[in-house]
């Protein structure tokens, strides 16, 4: 297993649709445990391809706590058979927008299909943080943010905060010296 760098915004791989994966072979269950092994490093309870550059429809998530075992899921080609009527709201957080949090609206109960690590077709209900927690997957393989679930003057308050982060961080070496 590796750890994989996790992408920050801005960064235009983050807004980008990702493409469906044909089957889950080995390549694509070798990225999956890398990205469970990533995720829980970070700590984070879900990750998305493009937040580790991989531009394929796949997510993973485990919402267990820190005193219950894992649950890792592992997920290609999710896709919503199912929406709950009433809605959730949830502060939500994200890796690839550190240390940023919003409040996001979100169908309360999900039916999600999708193909597990053994490349079989498999449908599962959730509710509560894992509703939220895929949803938030979800709207990754789509380049969608939680920020843009959010008003645009939120939006662009954090966008700015994380691009002047970025701009900062610059390392000396890649400055040119005098
Ligand atoms: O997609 C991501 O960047 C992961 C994100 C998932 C998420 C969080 C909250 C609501 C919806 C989706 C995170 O994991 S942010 C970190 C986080 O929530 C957390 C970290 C450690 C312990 C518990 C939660
Ligand atoms: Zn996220």
């Amino acid at each position: 297993m590796a750890l994989l760098p996790i992408i920050t915004a801005p960064d235009p791989r983050l807004k980008k649709v990702c493409a469906p994966v044909e089957a889950v072979d080995d390549e694509t269950r070798q990225l999956m445990d890398d990205m469970l092994e990533t995720m829980y490093n970070a700590p984070g309870i879900g990750l998305a391809a493009p937040q580790v550059g991989v531009l394929k429809r796949v997510i993973v998530v485990d919402i267990s706590g820190d005193d219950e075992e894992n649950t890792p899921l592992s997920m290609a080609n999710p896709e919503l058979v199912a929406v709950s009527d009433d809605d959730a709201a949830y502060e939500e957080g994200c890796l690839s927008l550190p240390e940023h949090y919003g409040e996001v609206i979100r169908p309360a109960t999900i039916r999600v299909r999708y193909l597990d690590r053994e490349n079989e077709i498999r449908e599962m209900d959730a509710q509560g943080l894992l509703a939220t927690c895929i949803q938030h997957e979800m709207d990754h393989l789509d380049g969608v943010l939680f920020v843009d679930h959010l008003t645009a003057l939120k939006r662009n308050m954090i966008l700015r905060k994380l691009l002047k982060a970025k701009k900062s961080d610059t390392p000396l070496a890649s400055y040119a010296t005098i």
